[in-house]
């Protein structure tokens, strides 16, 4: 595994091309357009990531589902019917494609334009485009955005990683751990538009927690441990599981949580920037943890269990309080040390390891790595 702050490499040695300037095809997920949030963070990431490239320099191509929204007009759009969630499959799920896959259709565009381009880029966590990659004239990087789920991801997924060393990307060391293969892979973290986010150095006597309201992120600790702390907990977040919710708001007396909806990001930073603190309660391996950039972005200390990518972020005692894992009494402990934290060092956390800029020659670092490699392999 490289890792983020080393791997870097310094002495940017010039691209394939004899310049610094990379022609990139961009993949995205193909489980919704981007800009509907169905795609979940990872078409956060690359919005993120078309804008950071730009920027340094590099030509940067997109192709993504129909009704896709970006910060250009010329999205290459596809048609098709789009896969399962992987989330939503057992480990020894077989891998099942539709007829008339959208992911399926995407690669039949990169398939015919592949020669335009130095690298290609894929964010889907799906079987075909890993399935395809030695049958490609291009080196494709994989930018993995969760952790090990099923079998046959896991299989396809290793042998790109052992085959093709460094091309496949993961978020963080906590990711890669979830694959038996994690010291093939190479560590990206994750990055930010930070501008949008408005540092608080002062907070109002209420928590937060925002999230995919599901049972798997454990808000019933969340709010256990705010009932007991004494501070209201405002959630916000789109409810993936209605059921859950509503057992929750049954369990506690009103006024404990109060739930705010699915806000976009500047109403939601609104509210979370003058909270006492972040509670991050995930009961899986969480491959990043977006909220705790968010939070540390508005000065906000951020309480996680010791668990996943929340855990490699956070440093303990300084920008927030790592508790064991499913611990409410842990949780309710760390409350009472909010006040200890300096909100100025969760904002200077955020511009220092997860800006849009820091993010972005992180990932032109590991392009050039790809390259290198490749090239040497003629
Ligand atoms: N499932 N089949 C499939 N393909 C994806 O690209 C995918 C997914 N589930 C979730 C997901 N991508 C993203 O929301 C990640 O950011 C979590």
């Amino acid at each position: 595994m490289i890792d983020c702050e080393n791997g870097c490499l310094v002495d940017k040695p010039l691209g394939v091309a004899g310049q610094l300037s990379l022609r990139l095809l961009l993949v995205s997920t193909p489980l919704g357009p981007l800009g509907s949030g169905r795609g979940g963070g990872v078409e956060l990431t690359l919005l993120n990531l078309w804008t950071a490239l730009t920027e340094q320099g590099h030509q940067v191509q997109v192709i993504a589902p129909r009704h896709s929204q970006g910060p250009r007009p010329d999205i290459i759009e596809v048609e098709g019917c789009p896969p399962v969630p992987a989330q939503t499959q057992s480990r020894t799920s077989p891998i099942l494609l539709p007829a008339h896959s959208l992911v399926a259709q995407m690669w039949e565009q990169v398939n015919g334009m592949q020669s335009e381009y130095d690298l290609i880029v894929n964010f889907a966590y799906d079987w075909l485009p890993f399935y395809l990659t030695p049958f490609l004239q291009r080196p494709i990087a994989h930018l993995v955005s969760m952790g090990s789920l099923t079998d046959a991801m896991d299989q396809i997924i290793g042998q790109v990683a052992t085959r093709y060393p460094w091309t496949v990307g993961m978020h963080t060391q906590a990711q890669a751990d979830t694959f038996t293969f994690a010291e093939h892979c190479y560590c990206v973290g994750n990055g930010f538009d930070l501008s949008i986010y408005d540092f608080a150095d002062r907070s109002e006597p209420y928590l937060c927690w925002i999230g995919r309201i599901a049972a798997e992120k454990a808000l019933e600790d969340a709010a256990a441990a705010a009932m007991r702390a004494g501070l209201p907990l405002k959630v916000m977040g789109h409810v993936a599981d209605p059921a859950y919710l509503e057992k929750i708001q049954q369990t506690y007396p009103a006024g404990v949580i109060e739930y705010l909806g699915f806000l976009e990001t500047s109403a939601m930073q609104g509210i979370l920037r003058h909270s006492r603190g972040l509670l991050v309660t995930p009961r899986w391996v969480e491959a990043f943890g977006n909220v705790v950039i968010e939070a540390l972005a508005c000065g906000v200390p951020v309480i996680a269990y010791r668990r996943g990518g929340p855990a490699e972020i956070l440093q303990d005692g300084k920008t927030g309080w790592l508790v064991e894992p499913d611990s409410i009494d842990g949780l309710t402990e760390a409350i009472q040390k909010l006040a200890q934290i300096d909100r100025r060092a969760c904002r200077e956390q955020a511009e220092q390891n997860y800006s849009l800029e820091v993010f972005g020659q992180r990932i032109e670092g590991w392009f050039q790595k790809i390259l290198q490699v490749s090239a040497s392999d003629l």
